[in-house]
């Protein structure tokens, strides 16, 4: 039980390093022990709060759609910070010693099945170059170490990649990968739409960057996000390039 977990970690001084724990039908391991950089996430809500309450984090953790994981860090004594995971966040390895914070970030094992963007078409309101074309996002390379294996935009304002399912979802998470170079950062300032017949569904929020060579970003979809399209919009400041390596899509054939 997660009381069990926040048991362990409540009678000592550091969180307790149990290599996973099962509650209620959800699985929380500990992914990391040092601070999350708010850099790598956007958190769906913070609980400041004695450390009393924490189950409640979990609580409403196992009951979100978009919350795949709690960190929990230890401000001062009698005073707990619980950050929800996420809008959209990285994937990263960090460290898991023992004592190397006051932080701890528990995440659920879940189990996403096929990536649905695979091969489907896509399209780019612009085209960089003739080696840049929207196919590129969607064949499978997550790895991207030069221009001819991305899709990119041409450098503007307001660009878009767009996937047709061909099928209506719903959708629980969107996942871009970044060049494998410099020009990561023209993954910067994107979000993800969802839509379908009239509706549209922002999924995991703004991503603002920054982002780094081989970045992964998860966005996570709120409870609902139906359609049979993604697009990845770009809403930057200024001009600039909209370049991924690939998308993928994961959810369920609705209804
Ligand atoms: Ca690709």
């Amino acid at each position: 039980m997660i009381s069990s977990l926040l048991l362990t970690f409540i009678l000592g001084m550091h969180i307790s390093l149990c290599v996973s724990q099962a509650t209620n039908g959800h699985k929380f391991e500990i992914k990391a022990t040092v601070p999350l950089p708010s850099t790598d996430f956007k958190p769906l809500f913070t609980v400041d709060d004695s450390k009393a309450k924490f189950h409640q984090c979990f609580f409403l953790c196992e009951r979100n759609q978009q919350c795949i994981g709690v960190e929990i860090c230890k401000i001062k004594e009698g005073l707990f910070r619980c950050q929800a995971c996420c809008e959209w966040k990285k994937v990263k390895k960090y460290t898991t010693l023992l004592g190397a914070s006051n932080c701890t970030y528990y995440e659920q094992d879940l189990v996403y099945g096929a990536n649905l963007a695979l091969n489907k078409t896509a399209t780019l309101s612009t085209q960089e170059d003739f080696s840049t074309a929207s196919s590129n996002a969607v064949d499978g390379i997550t790895v991207c170490p030069s221009i001819e294996f991305v899709a990119a935009s041409i450098f503007t304002r307001d660009s878009w990649l767009s996937i047709q399912l061909e099928s209506t979802y719903s959708i629980r998470m969107v996942v871009i990968y970044a060049r494998t170079d410099w020009h990561a950062y023209e993954a910067d300032h994107t979000r993800v739409i969802v839509s379908g017949d009239n509706f549209n569904y922002p999924c995991g929020g703004e991503y603002p960057g920054p982002t780094q060579e081989n970045d992964v970003i998860d966005f996570l979809c709120a409870a609902g996000t139906v359609g049979s399209n993604i697009t990845i919009l770009k809403r930057p400041p200024h001009d600039e390039h909209l370049t991924v390596c690939e998308v993928e899509v994961f959810g369920k054939l609705y209804p």
